[in-house]
């Protein structure tokens, strides 16, 4: 499993890796922290390590980065108190001796995820072949009353086609679908919102990736007359980039 450490400085975040490898060294960690000079974009779940409560403060940007990553957790260094608001950052909270509870529970949630990952891809794989393509996210449209255009379904699959096919494997669904959902594809978004819905998961959900997808869902599928909904997309790729996105989408008269 790949964990992303979201860390005050460089020196933090690889204590925190420290304290991840000794529980389990098969374990993979990406390090983000105050000036790193790149921003890691696939993971699999995100740790936000702190000294002290206080810290998070400054670290409070990169937090907001990462915040719909499905699998989230703080850690505290030993001894530190432990940070008593992870709960509105849909995060769960974990000491700095309770290391071996949170790398457990993290891949207990990604097991968990994992069948509702494979279900949602597997309905938007329509010919079941084992890749998302265009076509098929075009006609998905199309059933829920607004076709993408190809230069639109094209766009949904740039954001999680990493090897550049034009298609979306499992492993590359899971990836995006893992490491928060990021890239400037409302569009994407409101399908697999609409899937969710329609194959009835969005009660196993749990109460933050509910309230990520619902926010979707309820606005676009409830909501046609309006059809107008605001969605905030972080992209990674640009640090510090928050864009607001007025999207238009499934009104009959577009
Ligand atoms: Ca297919
Ligand atoms: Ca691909």
């Amino acid at each position: 499993m790949k964990i992303l450490v979201i860390a005050h400085n460089e020196a933090k975040a690889n204590e925190a890796e420290k304290m991840i490898l000794a529980i389990d060294d098969k374990l993979k960690v990406k390090k983000v922290y105050l000036g790193a000079k790149s921003v890691p974009r696939h993971f699999e779940a995100v740790v936000i390590y702190h000294t002290s409560p206080a810290e998070i403060n400054f670290i409070k940007d990169e937090i907001q980065r990462y915040g719909e990553a499905p699998i989230k957790a703080y850690m505290a260094k030993v001894g530190a108190p432990v940070y008593g608001d992870a709960a509105a950052h849909k995060a769960k909270a974990f000491a700095g001796d309770k290391s071996g509870e949170l790398i457990a529970w993290l891949k207990q949630n990604r097991q968990e995820l994992e069948e509702f990952m494979l279900k949602c891809f597997n309905s938007l794989d329509k010919d079941g072949n084992g890749f998302i393509e265009a076509t098929e996210l075009r006609a998905i449209s199309k059933e829920l009353g607004r076709e993408l255009d190809s230069a639109e379904a094209d766009e949904c699959l740039k954001d999680i086609d990493i090897n550049k096919d034009n298609k979306i494997s499992y492993e590359e669904f899971a990836k995006w679908w893992l490491s928060g959902r990021q890239g400037l594809s409302p569009w994407m978004r409101v399908l697999l919102s609409s899937k969710v819905t329609t194959l009835k998961l969005m009660d196993t959900l749990s109460a933050p990736m509910k309230q990520v997808l619902g926010d979707v869902t309820e606005a676009s599928l409830h909501d046609i007359a309006t059809s107008s909904l605001t969605l905030n997309i972080n992209n990674v790729d640009e640090p510090g980039l928050s864009a607001d996105i007025k999207l238009l989408f499934l009104s009959p008269q577009l």
